[in-house]
């Protein structure tokens, strides 16, 4: 299996509501390996690091003031073809758009509070992963499970 890793984060929306096992479940029911994982809340200025890609959307500087207002659980999964698989279990970027089943079609109602982030590509990935994470909080291991997972 050619494994990649994709940076997936659960935001204060969805860490308020309560969502954060119905969600990590999700990804771990499916076969993906939980390889980082914690709880901050992102300074300002992280967020605008996040989401320098939007920096010039009107909604931007909503979205990185909600992204710093609470508690965010950052997470890394592998797994393979885990980035754009993540992505479908996650939904499209507005609920009402989402497909039911995904997280966001299921959980969420409104683009402003979709409650969950996922890298959108192989880079992304890459960079979003060193923005959050120290390569030493980050976890090699062999699940057991992994023989069945992938035969
Ligand atoms: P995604 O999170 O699906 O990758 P994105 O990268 O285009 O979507 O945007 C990042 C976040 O910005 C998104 O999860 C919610 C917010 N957002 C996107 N489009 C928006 C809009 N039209 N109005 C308000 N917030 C928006
Ligand atoms: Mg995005």
């Amino acid at each position: 299996a050619q494994m990649e890793r994709t940076f997936i984060a659960i935001k204060p929306d969805g860490v308020q509501r309560g969502l954060i096992s119905e969600i990590v479940s999700r990804f771990e029911r499916k076969g993906f390996k939980l390889v980082g994982i914690k709880i901050i809340v992102p300074p300002k200025d992280f967020a605008q690091k996040h989401y320098h890609d939007l920096k010039d959307r009107p909604f931007f500087n909503g979205l990185c003031n909600f992204l710093s207002s609470g508690p965010v659980l950052a997470m890394v999964w592998e797994g393979e073809g885990v980035i754009r698989y993540g992505r479908k279990l996650i939904g499209s970027t507005d609920p009402q758009n989402s497909e039911p089943g995904s997280i966001r079609a299921d959980l969420a109602v409104v683009v402003g509070r979709n409650i969950i982030h996922g890298s959108d590509g192989l880079e992304t990935a890459k960079d979003e992963i060193k923005l959050w994470f120290k390569p030493e909080e980050l976890v090699n291991y062999t699940s057991n499970a992994e023989k069945w997972i992938y035969g």
